[in-house]
């Protein structure tokens, strides 16, 4: 435990003696003044570089943030979490999905067993069970091997597996169409069953605690579809379980033979790297799901071993916690130039503010700063016909991570160029903004009598001084890919540390499941009405009133 609260602390104190000045630089200053700025803010690591040059630092501000970093105890916390201690307090567990991408020789032992061994025997057996689904040997009930894949999960057991296969569409099976069904919503359920034929669909139920209302919903209702059609015998072929409970799993009448394991140290937002990762597997094969452990392993031994001043996920995390602190932005855009990393952004929002969207440290305190940003965002170009016009013009600074691949991995280069051009220039755009004085010349230039100008002057200029990190790789691979997730894995842990929360835990999404559990047996008539306030007792009535 902390026994300062952040504010106390020397290093947040320079800074916020700093911040002041710092607020009134200008990022088109900063680059005037230092022809190294780039090379000087700019790191590699693990085939991932990351540029955080256009963001309203200094040398100066730097190296507090890296001494806040280091007098909170980022080092001693990260070998903990490494170590396996049971830094999640408050559900005393281990947080060792790192362990889930180390190579079987890093035998790690925690509470005196070996780890390692029972991660590589389920890889093995993901390994022997996606061979044999892909090479089309695993048959359905009637001895056709299957063609779609529905995943059924939710938020961790969901988000993960489903941007990864969309990120990895180009490794894909050409079989093997991937369905990801999360929401309680039976639009989800009944848009994928419509789509697939129960002869040659495989059903992954995907749940590390097997009692998730959606997904037994989700599963029950699949499992009924499919006995419409098949016996009780052809289950075996179709559905297969991952999940931490097996006595659960059985009582839903799923062979534990074709149950995947995991472990109550693997958190549910980081748990692709585990058996969740079934569908991925299945979906690039076992090969290409190594490599996007090792990518991430990579970053992982990165953020071990690089000093602290030169380590990525610390000095994205740092300059966040600058932003998010000094220059008071409250939220965080991610802007992935790449289509296949159409799912990131909801990715990253889980990662983050599941992890960081906290108030109270870990002792119990209030955090007596603002924590997590709101993460939020969509594909560049797309975004930039729709919202870009409030980060450019709008009245809140929002800083932006731009992420893009050097190489596309399709023939069409034009479009390759016109992409990163794009994103190249937003981010020059947000950081050069375009003062009066260019927006007055221009439109001289184009003619424009004396008042016309000054009428349009106010709404054509740019602030600019807008922070931005952006984020390049060769290729979107799955080695970059396990990089890029594990780089904002450790980023939000820092930041955790920073603020001294359980990044670990997510309590804030307990309360609503109880109230719909109360509320849902009121409207199907099992449980007599409840006292509510006059607002929920009128959605319930007009519910009730439209069965
Ligand atoms: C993630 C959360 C949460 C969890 C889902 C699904 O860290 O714990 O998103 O993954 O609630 O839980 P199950 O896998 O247990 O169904």
């Amino acid at each position: 435990m902390l026994n300062s609260p952040l504010t106390a602390s020397a290093s947040y104190q320079a800074l916020d003696q700093l911040a002041p000045a710092a607020r009134q630089w200008q990022l088109r200053d900063l680059f005037a003044a230092d022809a190294n700025r780039f090379p000087g803010m700019t790191v590699d690591a693990a085939g991932l570089f990351l540029d955080y040059s256009k963001n309203r630092i200094d040398a100066r501000t730097l190296e507090l943030l890296i001494g806040l970093a280091r007098e909170r105890g980022v080092e001693a916390r990260r070998d903990a979490m490494f170590r396996g201690e049971r830094i999640n307090l408050t559900e005393n567990r281990a947080v060792l999905h790192t362990a889930l991408r180390a190579p079987r020789s890093e035998a790690l032992v925690v509470d005196g067993k070996n780890i390692s061994d029972d991660i590589h025997a389920v890889l093995e057996r993901m390994r022997s069970f996606t061979d044999d689904v892909r090479a089309g040997t695993w048959l359905g009930h009637t001895g056709k091997p299957i063609t779609d894949i529905v995943n059924i999960g939710i938020g961790g057991s969901d988000l993960g597996p489903k941007m990864v296969c969309l990120a990895l569409r180009q490794y894909a099976h050409p079989r093997l169409a991937m369905h990801f069904v999360s929401n309680v919503d039976g639009h989800d359920m009944d848009a994928a069953l419509s789509r697939v034929n129960p002869e040659t669909t495989l059903f992954i139920v995907a749940s590390k605690t097997f009692t998730t209302t959606e997904t037994m919903m989700n599963a029950q209702t699949a499992r009924a579809w499919f006995l419409q059609h098949a016996s009780e015998d052809a289950l075996a072929r179709h559905f297969v379980a991952v999940s931490t409970n097996v006595d659960a799993i059985k009582a839903f009448g799923i062979d534990p033979a074709n149950m995947f394991p995991f472990w109550d140290w693997v958190g549910g937002r980081y748990s692709v790297w585990s058996a969740i990762g079934l569908s991925v597997a299945l979906s690039v094969g076992y090969g290409y799901f190594s490599d996007l452990l090792a990518g991430a392993h990579a970053m992982d031994t990165h953020f071990k071993e690089a000093p602290l001043a030169q380590n990525m996920p610390v000095l994205l995390a740092m300059v966040g916690f600058w932003n998010r602190q000094f220059l008071g932005c409250g939220s965080l855009s991610i802007a992935p130039y790449h289509q296949d990393l159409n799912r990131f952004p909801a990715y990253l929002q889980q990662l983050d503010m599941e992890s960081n969207g906290k108030r109270v440290t870990r002792g119990g305190e209030p955090v007596d700063t603002p924590t997590c940003p709101v993460v939020w965002g969509d594909c560049g170009t797309n975004g930039q016909h729709a919202y870009f016009q409030l980060l450019h013009q709008g009245t809140d600074i929002t800083p932006i991570d731009f992420i893009a691949a050097l190489r596309p991995a399709h023939e069409y280069a034009n479009h390759h160029s016109a992409l990163l051009a794009n994103c190249f220039a937003q981010s020059e755009a947000f950081m050069r903004g375009k003062t009066e004085y260019e927006v007055r010349q221009d439109l001289r230039a184009q003619g424009l009598s004396g008042d016309e100008i000054e009428r349009l002057v106010p709404h054509k200029t740019f602030p600019g001084n807008r922070p931005s990190n952006t984020i390049l790789m060769e290729y979107l691979n799955p080695y970059t890919l396990g990089a890029l997730i594990a780089l904002y894995e450790h980023k939000t842990f820092v930041q955790g540390v920073i603020w001294d929360v359980n990044s670990f835990d997510q309590w804030g999404v307990e309360l609503g499941k109880v109230l719909a559990k109360q509320i849902e047996a009121e409207l199907t008539g099992t449980a007599r009405p409840e006292q509510h306030d006059s607002s929920t007792n009128g959605l319930i009535q007009m519910a009730k009133a439209a069965v």
